[in-house]
């Protein structure tokens, strides 16, 4: 069920959101190439500004390289030139939103389901419109732990203005920048755990044998892990990146604020989202219960359209922090 992306060439797809792309060409790795930087292992700070809210973390400042190098044999077109970005301290929520904090959002706005999501319900690998789903339906079973997914950009700005409005504090979407810093977690390795998908098997919810065994007629590639999981799975049931983020590879893709645009050239250098375009495609990052390696690439960038609504993609929320609450007193 893939979304989006652009070809190897750079050139954008242009063809139908509803047809899936047929996978090729995977499975080299950079198993040569130098091994992580993480950062060192103090326990993230965190907090949360009401009993219901998601948990922030905060995101220590500095500077990374987005965008993955040319040596990477799985690199697409739109994940260069890289480029420096500085990010300010700020927040991230440790996991996405699930879709218990989603229906408390729902019943207090008096919102009701929207129906028409792109799913695979039929189980071939094949994303479709399918006039019944929601994020009440998804083409599969969830529980109130699961990210929600079957969710529009709007969809989730609605709810990062609802939670500003029920704390006072500044609710966000990620600029897509913060999210590469923040899933990178000060990584430069093609995943935060290294240069191969499957050492990670452990740390993410991706398209495995699980979900294989679940859509038998599904053709696609798929990571060589088993987690037992074949759709999504209750958010923070993955160890944390660096940073102390859950889920930020697999589960569901995250939708991020800016429109989405072809080059890295286009991204702001001070980590502010791009949104002074036309919007016809937002991006959406990390990969999910359903992508193989290549997609799961830290570096990976797809897009949406901007109205639609897919079964494998949710959000996570951010917020910028003052100057004291930004201070990190450990
Ligand atoms: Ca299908
Ligand atoms: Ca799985
Ligand atoms: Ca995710």
């Amino acid at each position: 069920m893939a979304q989006r992306r652009d070809r190897r060439s750079g050139r954008s797809l242009g063809t139908s959101a509803l047809l899936a792309l047929v996978m090729s060409g995977a499975g080299g790795t950079m198993a040569a190439m130098a091994a992580s930087n993480a950062p060192s292992s103090r326990s993230p700070r965190t907090f949360e500004d009401c009993p219901f809210c998601p948990r922030m973390v905060v995101i220590p400042g500095g500077s990374f390289v987005m965008g993955s190098p040319p040596e990477d044999p799985m690199r697409h077109k739109n994940e260069g030139p890289q480029i420096t970005v500085t990010i300010a301290t700020f927040a991230v929520a440790e996991t996405e939103v699930t879709r218990g904090q989603f229906a408390a959002f729902a019943k207090e706005t008096n919102r009701e389901p929207v129906k028409g999501c792109i799913t695979d319900r039929d189980r071939d690998g094949e994303g479709a419109d399918d006039p019944t789903a929601s994020w009440l339906d998804p083409g599969y079973e969830q529980a109130p732990e699961h990210p929600v997914v079957c969710v529009s950009w709007q969809d989730a700005k609605d709810f990062a203005a609802w939670l500003s409005r029920k704390t006072g504090k500044g609710y966000r979407l990620l600029g897509e920048a913060e999210w590469e810093y923040a899933a990178r977690g000060g990584t430069t390795t093609t995943f935060f755990w290294g240069q191969v998908a499957e050492v990670g098997c452990r740390t993410m919810n991706g398209g495995d044998r699980a979900y294989k065994r679940a859509e038998p007629t599904n053709r696609n590639l798929i990571v060589e892990c088993d987690d037992g999981v074949a759709f999504t799975a209750p958010v923070g049931s993955y160890p944390a990146n660096p940073f102390g983020l859950r889920d930020i590879t697999g589960n569901a893709w995250e939708l991020v604020e800016d429109c989405y645009q072809p080059s890295l050239e286009q991204i702001p250098t001070d980590g502010k989202p791009r949104t002074s375009d036309t919007c016809a495609e937002h991006g959406t990052r990390g990969g999910s219960l359903d992508d193989y390696p290549e997609d799961l690439r830290i570096a990976s960038r797809h897009h949406v359209k901007s109205e639609a609504r897919w079964g494998n993609t949710g959000f996570r929320v951010a917020r910028s922090l003052s100057g004291a609450e930004a201070r990190i007193d450990r």
